[in-house]
């Protein structure tokens, strides 16, 4: 299943460059690279420098303190090949379709290097050899940049998703929209004004609208919170549990109106209050359904399943090609930066009936902040001690 790198480069899962992970740090410490990522200098070991024989020797390693790491150097970075196997493998297994969500990563970075379009051109041919040129493929790709997923629009059918992000949330409740983190990456190439906030008015919409299915948004977006000094959970702490709750922001509304899905990210329960005006995940995931989203991607799937029942999200009533609502997949408890680690599930198009078949379920996994990136033969060899098999 695994391309071989002398042929062509390889898409492997991985949110930073190799940034977390066992293995061949403490032995080729020569391999670490700067590079300008996205206008920002970064020392790293990145993928592309490394071949993929040399990448599977590493083991993943959770990223976060505050989690489980009794996972840590069990697991390889998968490809993405892999991951479709995977996830082919459990729809059998299971009797649900389940689906992947991944993300092109710093398309202008990979752009650079590999070729325009180079990484989106290898991501369509895998997609569809593995699900078909179509909108009802259990896919969304996604990603934080703009002019790649226009350009995915005239390739595929497959349904995309733009992300939407910031710098962080002020205390007033307002985005704080700081470079890099203010606007799509390739908009800040181009010399676009237009900030990921511009996006998400009914304008931005309308244009998101002309190559898209949905918007993928950090939820503050969607729901507005004010810091106000109060220590609402009464631990003598003041954090982003605290704030308080103030209402919908309007943009699931318009989104809706401009005809996109709303898949919030990313709904967490740790203790350092990656939360925003809740005291735990489940009433946060909770009140994101009932404020009327779509799917969320949460690092704690059975906390996604717990929010969206309690929440009482009716089931749709048809598998329409937008009329899929999601949930979170239970995918076992794996670390969130193991093979399977944060998810994004989907709930089922229609109730399971008791008797009979099963209706069709789209559970699509994300691996944690599924990022797919290139990694290729290094010009300078540079070999790595392999790590010992898991
Ligand atoms: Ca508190």
């Amino acid at each position: 299943m695994t391309m071989t790198f002398a042929m062509r480069p390889a898409l492997i899962a991985r949110i930073l460059p190799l940034a977390v992970a066992i293995g061949f740090t403490a032995t080729a410490p020569q391999a670490a690279a700067w590079n300008t990522l996205d206008g920002v200098s970064t020392t790293a070991y990145f993928a592309q420098d490394f071949t993929l024989a040399e990448i599977k020797t590493l083991r993943a390693k959770e990223r976060l303190a505050g989690r489980n790491q009794s996972y840590n150097g069990l697991y390889q970075i998968p490809t993405l090949d892999e991951v479709i196997t995977l996830a082919k493998a459990k729809s059998i297994e299971t009797g649900r379709t389940i689906g992947i969500y991944p993300e092109v990563k710093h398309s202008t970075f990979h752009a650079d290097t590999f070729g325009e379009h180079a990484f989106e051109d290898q991501l369509v041919a895998q997609l569809h050899v593995a699900y078909g040129n179509t909108s009802s493929a259990p896919v969304f790709i996604q990603s934080f940049e703009s002019s790649n997923l226009q350009y995915l629009n005239t390739q595929t059918s497959i349904k995309l998703v733009q992300l939407i992000d910031a710098d962080d949330v002020n205390k007033d409740g307002s985005m704080s929209l700081v470079a890099p983190f203010d606007k799509l990456y390739d908009f800040a190439v181009k010399g676009d004004p237009r900030s990921f906030l511009d996006l998400l008015s009914p304008t931005g919409l309308t244009f998101v609208k002309t190559y898209a299915d949905g918007i993928g948004p950090w939820k503050p977006y969607l729901l507005k919170t004010v810091d106000d000094g109060v220590d609402r959970t009464g631990d003598f702490v003041l954090n982003s549990r605290d704030r308080e709750i103030i209402g919908s922001t309007g943009v699931i509304e318009d989104a809706h109106a401009a005809g996109l899905l709303v898949h919030a990210f990313t709904f967490r329960k740790d203790a350092d209050g990656s939360s925003y005006g809740f005291a735990n995940g489940k009433d946060e995931i909770a009140y994101y359904y009932k404020l009327g989203v779509d799917g969320l991607f949460t690092d704690f799937p059975d906390t996604g399943v717990a929010g969206r029942m309690a929440a009482a999200v009716p089931e749709p009533q048809s598998c329409g090609a937008d009329g899929r609502r999601l949930g979170a997949g239970r995918v076992g408890d794996a670390p969130s930066q193991a093979l399977i680690g944060a998810n994004l599930g989907y709930e089922p198009c229609g109730s399971p009936k008791k008797t009979g078949p099963r209706a069709p379920f789209f559970a699509h996994i994300r691996i944690d902040q599924a990022t797919l990136r290139f990694c290729r033969r290094r010009a300078t060899p540079t070999a790595p001690s392999p790590a010992q098999p898991a």
